[in-house]
């Protein structure tokens, strides 16, 4: 075995997109990084070697002067990674960029795998699986509460929830150990009693955290909000005049959307992707029955619904509406096309349909509506805002589990304790009790990555982007 099968490679990776911009990084992590600065970027002061922040222009050479960037180093183990750190911020052309990374690679860095960065630090304990997965989900955020809910993970709070419940878990299976070690130390009847309920309180824990993911997903993935309803009722202007742009076609034919149509907003911090869709109604042409079906799946995913009507709604609208909400979906009601009534036609509409509303669906909000009027946008977005707001307000907790990956590891060893928690009450044998622990202790050690098998980080890590 020779040394440079164990030598740490240093690595670069540009941390910025392609293309053009006005600033591009490229970041160094590893032994060589200061010394493969030095040999390139020469100070533009009277700095003898790359500081932190210090100014630089191109060393001469073959790219001598065609570009001045600055250099941040972090030195071992103060950095992103726990390894030398050094970041270069040039100017964004694809020839500087291009130019900077050929000349580090061809003195000997390596180009970074995706995720590697965030690899070495998981690697080095600068940060658990958790977290890695936390900084992927603020890169890819587009709301402010779907960033905050990252943040706070990536500051480690439900690592440290994760951490405490494993600590708990830990000090069952020492006693459920020692009963194994020392049969004839037998347990008393309430000693036994205690262990039984501490395993049951910490798997009714563990799934309660596993139940704000109903929240958390809301959060992470954003909510969908599905405009619903027949065809030529207004769906397709809604969206339009929603967004303040033309997606979707708007003609006078019925059928005219055949395809569901996503865009994705900010919404009240939240993250929102509002779907049209072809609506629904019985048809013989091919092309629109396919986008009915597809209406139907958006409906199906839906978190709320906003059901357009041009008439009052009829008993099996409503029924049809009764059952969504009942699957715990948020229902906005709209009364469309409000701008081609006469102010006491709208009233009489409004009075008898909202008569009829409060009753048979009290929890839903109704909106009069015309995509005409650019106060209607905000009073969609109010009620759209205040629906999201009800669904998060739902769970007490204010730590969510975002990710489904954490989700379906509680849900399992929630499930695993429960039943180890009924075979201690039930006095079965301790060796049977301690394997399902062991079991489950496993599982939960995958979530902060404590123990965590090769295959688990290579699927984790491989998800990532180039550069972080
Ligand atoms: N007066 C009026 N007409 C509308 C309004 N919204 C849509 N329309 C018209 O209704 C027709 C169908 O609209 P569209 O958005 O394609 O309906 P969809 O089939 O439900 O998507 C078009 O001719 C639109 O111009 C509205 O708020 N007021
Ligand atoms: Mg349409």
């Amino acid at each position: 075995m020779t040394d440079s099968q164990f030598a740490i490679e240093t690595i670069v990776a540009p941390s910025t997109p392609p293309g053009q911009s006005g600033l591009a990084v490229i970041r160094l992590s590893g032994p060589d990084a200061v010394t493969l600065t030095d040999r390139f970027f020469r100070p533009k002061r009277s700095h003898k070697r790359a500081a932190a922040m210090a100014g630089y222009t191109m060393s001469p050479g073959d790219f001598a002067d065609i570009d001045e960037v600055v250099v941040a180093v972090f030195l071992a183990p103060h950095s992103f990674t726990g390894e030398d750190v050094v970041e270069i911020t040039c100017h964004g052309g694809s020839a500087v960029k291009r130019a900077i990374l050929a000349a580090l690679l061809e003195a000997g860095a390596v180009i970074a795998e995706p995720g590697e960065f965030s690899r070495r630090a998981f690697m080095n304990g600068k940060i658990d699986l958790v977290q890695a997965e936390a900084i992927m989900d603020l890169i890819g955020s587009e709301a402010k509460r779907q960033a905050a809910s990252a943040y706070g993970q990536l500051k480690g709070r439900l690592s440290a929830e994760f951490k405490e419940a494993s600590a708990s878990l830990y000090r069952a299976m020492a006693s459920v150990e020692l009963m194994l070690e020392f049969p004839e130390h037998e347990m008393h009847a309430e000693a036994m009693a205690e262990l039984s309920d501490q395993v049951r309180s910490l798997g009714r824990m563990l799934e309660h955290l596993s139940q704000t993911y109903r929240r958390g997903r809301l959060i992470h993935d954003g909510a969908r909000v599905v405009i619903y309803g027949e065809p030529n009722v207004g769906k397709s202007s809604l969206l339009n005049a929603f967004i303040g742009m033309n997606r979707a076609i708007v003609t006078d034919i019925p059928g005219t959307t055949r395809d569901t149509i996503e865009h994705h907003l900010e919404l009240g911090g939240y993250k929102v992707i509002i779907v049209d869709t072809a609506g629904v109604r019985e048809t013989d042409d091919v092309i629109e029955r396919e986008g009915v079906r597809r209406s139907e799946e958006a409906v199906a995913g839906a978190d709320i619904i906003l059901a357009l009507f041009t008439d009052r709604p009829t008993e099996a609208d409503l029924a049809a509406l009764r059952a969504l909400q009942a699957e715990d979906k948020g229902i906005v009601l709209i009364l469309s096309k409000d701008d081609l009534l006469d102010t006491p036609g709208r009233q009489a509409r409004m009075e008898t349909t909202l008569a009829m509303l409060k009753q048979a669906l009290p929890a839903a909000s109704v909106i009069s509506y015309s995509a005409y009027r650019a106060d209607d946008q905000a009073l969609l977005a109010g009620a759209i805002a205040a629906r999201l707001d009800e669904t998060d307000k739902a769970g007490a907790s204010d730590l969510l589990v975002t990710n489904v990956r954490h989700k379906q590891v509680l849900v399992d060893v929630a499930a695993e304790l429960a039943e180890a928690a009924s075979e201690i009450s039930a006095g079965l044998t301790f060796d049977l009790v301690a394997v399902r622990l062991r079991h489950a202790a496993d599982r939960l050690a995958e979530l902060t990555g404590d123990d965590v098998s090769e295959m688990l980080a290579d699927t984790i890590f491989s998800s990532f982007c180039v550069g972080k």
